[in-house]
C-alpha cells in the first residue's frame, strides 16, 4: 500500500509531545509559575488538559501601541460525554463563570461549557473545581479522542438512553491514561468518576501498542480526533462531519448495533488545495459489544499512519482519502483481525434540535430552551444566566447540552410546567415558539475577541445578520421554512459551517472608516442540507459583511417561485446549482 503520510519530518508539535513525559513537562513547571502566560511549548501540552491560551483581541492593537503585553487570559473547555450534566456540575460551571471567568458560560457545538478569560493564576483552582463536581477538562482539547457526542433528548424510548451507555463506554476507554493530569492539577489525587480513562491493557494489542498509554503511545494521536453516535431518523450529532461516527441500527425497537462511519472533518485552508472538508462515509457495522475493538482498530491505524509532519494535512479524512476506502479497510481489517461486516446501510432522514415542551416517555417532561449561538450570559433584561442559575438551585434537576449550542432542562415534572414558564418570563429568556425559525437553525463559533484564529466577527454578528434575514423571509412569506445558517470567523469550520444550507465563513478583516475594526468579508456557501449529508458549495468569495444578506434575497426569491413542493432551501440551491451568480443558475 502507498503510503503518502509517512516519511516527512515530523513536526515541532510531535517533538513536544514526545519529550513531554506523557504531557507533563514543562507544563508542571510553568502551571506553577508566576506569568500571566504559558510558553508555545506549554501551551501546545495545556490543550490535552482541556485549556487553550488566547489573549483580548479587541485591546491587541492598542496594547501594541501602548507598548504593553497582550492581554492573556485561558479558555477552559469542560469535557460533557453526551452533553449530560446534574444541576450541582451546572452550578459550578456558572459559579466559575462570575468568578474566574467573563461571566459568561459557551455552549459549543460539541455539547461541552467553555469558560473564557480565566487568569492563569486561577487556571489549577478552576479546574480542580470542576474535577470536584465530577466532570472533567481532560482530553477536552488536544491530538485525542474530544468530547463524544451523543443525542442529548432524554426520550426513554429503549435507544437513546442505550446510546449514551455506550457513549460513556467509548470516552472513558479512549481518555488518556497518563497520570499527568491528575499530577499537575490535582495533586495525583484520581477523583471517583465516571470519566475517568479506563485502566488496563487494550483491547486490540499491536506492535505500537505502549505501558501508559496503550492506545495513544507516548506521540499521542497525529491530530485532534472526533467521535459521534447517531440516529438515522435524528442526526442531531452532525455525524458526518466526525471523523468517526456510530449510526444506530434498531431492529423491533431495540438498539442493535451501529453503522461505522469514518473520515469526516470540515477544517481546511482556503489557499491550501492539499486541505478541505470531508463527510465520513460508512466503513463496516459492529454490534454494540463491538464498539470498543474497532474504534481502538481505527484510532491505532491512524495513530500509525496518520501525517505527523504536516499538521494542515494530519486528519483521518487524509488519510481515507489517501488511501482509499478498501486499503483503509483491510488495514483495519488487519489491525482487528477478521474481516469487518458490512455496513447496514442505514441512511439519515431527520434531524431534531429538541427545542420545546417534550414528554420523556417516563412520565416527566423535558424543556429545550434556545440559546442564541450558546452563550449563556446576563444582558440588560436577557438574564439568560441567572435565570439558569436560579431555575437549577430551585429545581435541582439535570441538563443535557445540545450539539446545536443549546440546553435541554430533563426530568421535570408535569406540575412545574406554569412555574418554570413564569421564571423564564422574569428573566427574560425566550422560548422556542417567540424565536423565529431561521434564528432557531443558526449557529456562529466564538471568533472575536476571543478565538486566536478568527480572521472576521462571527457570534457578535450573526444576531444582526437573523435581524435582517427575518426582515426578507418576512417580506417573502418564508419564515417558516426550517433551514441552516452557520457562520464562522475563519476556514476552521468550528460552527460547521460546511454542510449546512448557508455557510458564512470569515475571509478577511476589514477595518471600519474610522480604522476601527469592522466585522469582515466572508464567503457564502450554499446547498448543503439541513440533515447534514452534503457539503455546500461556494457561492461568492469576499461578500462584504453588509452584502451577505443581499446576496441571499435574490435566491430566496427564485426559491420561493421554482421549488418543487416541499424541497428544502438547501436541496433546491443543489437541483438548480449556485456555483455561478444567481442571475445565470
Ligand atoms: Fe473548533 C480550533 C472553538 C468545534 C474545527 N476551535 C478552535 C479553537 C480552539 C481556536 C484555536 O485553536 O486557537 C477555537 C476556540 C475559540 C474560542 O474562543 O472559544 C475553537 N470549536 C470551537 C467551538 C467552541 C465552536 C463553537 O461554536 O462551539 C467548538 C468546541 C467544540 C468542543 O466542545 O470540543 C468547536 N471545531 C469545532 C468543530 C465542529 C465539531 O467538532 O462538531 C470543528 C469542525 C469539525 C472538525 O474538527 O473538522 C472544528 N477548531 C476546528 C479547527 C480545524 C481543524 C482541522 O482539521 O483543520 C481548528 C484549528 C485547529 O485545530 O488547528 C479549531
Ligand atoms: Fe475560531 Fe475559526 Fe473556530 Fe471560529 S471557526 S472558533 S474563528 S478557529
Amino acid at each position: 500500500m502507498q503510503d503518502p503520510n509517512r516519511g516527512g519530518k515530523p513536526s515541532k508539535v510531535e517533538g513536544v509531545k514526545l519529550k513531554s513525559e506523557y504531557l507533563k513537562l514543562p507544563l508542571l513547571d510553568e502551571s506553577r509559575n508566576d506569568l500571566d502566560h504559558f510558553t508555545e511549548e506549554a501551551i501546545t501540552l495545556l490543550k490535552f488538559h482541556g485549556s487553550y491560551q488566547q489573549d483580548h483581541r479587541d485591546l491587541r492593537t492598542q496594547l501594541k501601541r501602548e507598548g504593553k503585553d497582550k492581554a492573556f487570559s485561558m479558555m477552559v473547555r469542560v469535557r460533557i460525554p453526551g452533553g449530560k450534566l446534574t444541576a450541582a456540575q451546572h452550578l459550578a460551571c456558572d459559579e466559575l463563570a462570575r468568578t474566574v471567568g467573563n461571566d459568561s458560560l459557551r455552549i459549543t457545538t460539541r455539547q461541552e461549557y467553555q469558560l473564557h478569560g480565566v487568569m492563569k493564576e486561577d487556571l489549577a483552582t478552576t479546574i480542580q473545581r470542576i474535577n470536584a463536581t465530577l466532570l472533567s477538562t481532560l482530553a477536552a482539547c488536544g491530538d485525542v479522542e474530544r468530547n463524544v457526542l451523543s443525542c442529548p433528548a432524554p426520550l426513554r424510548d429503549g435507544v437513546r438512553d442505550a446510546m449514551q451507555v455506550d457513549t460513556d463506554r467509548f470516552a472513558s476507554h479512549f481518555a488518556p491514561r497518563s497520570a499527568s493530569y491528575f499530577d499537575l492539577w490535582l495533586d495525583g489525587e484520581k477523583v471517583e468518576s465516571s470519566l475517568l480513562p479506563t485502566a488496563g491493557p487494550a483491547l486490540i494489542p499491536t506492535a505500537g501498542d505502549d505501558a501508559v498509554e496503550p492506545i495513544y503511545g507516548p506521540s499521542y494521536l497525529p491530530r485532534k480526533f472526533k467521535t459521534a453516535f447517531s440516529l438515522p431518523e435524528d442526526n442531531c450529532t452532525d455525524v458526518y462531519a466526525n471523523d468517526l461516527g456510530y449510526l444506530a441500527v434498531v431492529e423491533n425497537g431495540v438498539l442493535v448495533g451501529y453503522d461505522v462511519l469514518v473520515g469526516g472533518g470540515l477544517g481546511t485552508t482556503p489557499s491550501a488545495d492539499k486541505t478541505f472538508p470531508a463527510l465520513s462515509k460508512p466503513l463496516c457495522f459492529v454490534t454494540r459489544e463491538q464498539i470498543l475493538a474497532i474504534g481502538e482498530a481505527i484510532i491505532k491505524v491512524y495513530r500509525d499512519f496518520g501525517n505527523r509532519s504536516d499538521r494542515k494535512r494530519a486528519r483521518l479524512k487524509y488519510v481515507i482519502h489517501d488511501w482509499g476506502m478498501p486499503a483503509f479497510r483491510a488495514k483495519v481489517e488487519e489491525y482487528i483481525g477478521r474481516p469487518l461486516d458490512d455496513p447496514r446501510g442505514v441512511q439519515v432522514t431527520g434531524v431534531e434540535d429538541h427545542l420545546g415542551w417534550h414528554e420523556q416517555g417516563d412520565g416527566k417532561l423535558f424543556l429545550g430552551i434556545p440559546i442564541e449561538n450558546g452563550r449563556l450570559k446576563d444582558v440588560g433584561a436577557h438574564r439568560v444566566l441567572s435565570g439558569l442559575q436560579t431555575f437549577f438551585t430551585k429545581y435541582g434537576t439535570d441538563a443535557r447540552l445540545t450539539c446545536s449550542q443549546s440546553i435541554l432542562l430533563i426530568n421535570l415534572e408535569p406540575a412545574w410546567k406554569a412555574d418554570i414558564e413564569a421564571l423564564l418570563v422574569e428573566y427574560g429568556i425566550a422560548q422556542v415558539e417567540k424565536v423565529s425559525m431561521v434564528r432557531r437553525w443558526s449557529m456562529a463559533c466564538p471568533a472575536l475577541p476571543t478565538c486566536g484564529l478568527a480572521v472576521t466577527e462571527a457570534e457578535r454578528a450573526l444576531p444582526t445578520i437573523m435581524d435582517r434575514l427575518e426582515i426578507e423571509l418576512e417580506k417573502l412569506g418564508l419564515t417558516e421554512e426550517r433551514f441552516t445558517v452557520r457562520m464562522t470567523g475563519c476556514p476552521n469550520g468550528c460552527a460547521r459551517p460546511y454542510n449546512s444550507d448557508i455557510g458564512l465563513v470569515g475571509r478577511s478583516a476589514v477595518k471600519n472608516a474610522d480604522g476601527t475594526p469592522g466585522p469582515g468579508t466572508y464567503t457564502i456557501f450554499l446547498a448543503g442540507s439541513t440533515l447534514g449529508g452534503r457539503l455546500n458549495v461556494e457561492y461568492k468569495d469576499y461578500v462584504p459583511f453588509d452584502q451577505v444578506v443581499p446576496e441571499l434575497v435574490p435566491i430566496f426569491a427564485r426559491f420561493k417561485d421554482e421549488r418543487h413542493s416541499g424541497e428544502g432551501f438547501g436541496d433546491f440551491c443543489h437541483r438548480v446549482g449556485v456555483e455561478a451568480p444567481v442571475e445565470t443558475i
